[in-house]
């Protein structure tokens, strides 16, 4: 999937209480993708907290915990990076699908910032290092921020 075409978001946050959960998998690439995300999130004015789990597997309980105890969106943050196993289809699917359940079930909004890459180099050009070609904490971010503001205009 290409990053060419992504939109220019609002990411007013005043008055919002952000979860961002993050997998642990990885640690330069998340290391980024953190602070992509809280480099967007904090200076929005929004209430932003961090909370840490071990993989991204386990980001879907994690976002719906933050859900149901009142966080207006969550930014989910991971790296699964292919190996020579079925595995990385089995955890990409549980986090894409877990999120999505989340999102629609409580109707937050989930900012989806996980990484499901061949190797390491294709996270490392995502992860919104100084060498990265793109940011994608900061689209998860303020993909969460401007979905709140659209829903509600409804
Ligand atoms: C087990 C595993 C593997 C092999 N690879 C990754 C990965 O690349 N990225 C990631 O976020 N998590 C990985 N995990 C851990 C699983 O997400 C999960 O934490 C464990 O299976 C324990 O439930």
């Amino acid at each position: 999937m290409s990053g060419e075409g992504a939109p220019s978001l609002t990411t007013d946050g005043t008055g919002l209480r952000i979860v961002v959960v993050a997998a642990s998998w990885h640690t330069t690439v998340m290391d980024g993708l953190i602070a992509g995300a809280l480099g967007t999130l904090e200076p929005s004015g929004a209430t932003v907290e961090l909370i840490r789990v071990p993989g991204s597997f386990e980001l879907p309980v994690a976002a719906a915990r933050a859900a149901s105890a009142g966080a207006d969106a969550v930014v989910a943050l991971g790296v699964v990076i292919r190996g020579g196993t079925p595995h990385f289809d089995y955890v990409c699917q549980a986090a894409t699908v877990g999120l999505t359940e989340v999102s629609i079930r409580t109707g937050v909004p989930v900012g989806f910032g996980v990484l499901t890459c061949d190797d390491e180099q294709q996270a490392l050009d995502r992860a919104g290092l100084p060498d990265s070609k793109e940011d994608k904490g900061r689209e998860a971010a303020e993909a969460a921020l401007a979905t709140i503001r659209s829903l509600a205009a409804l």
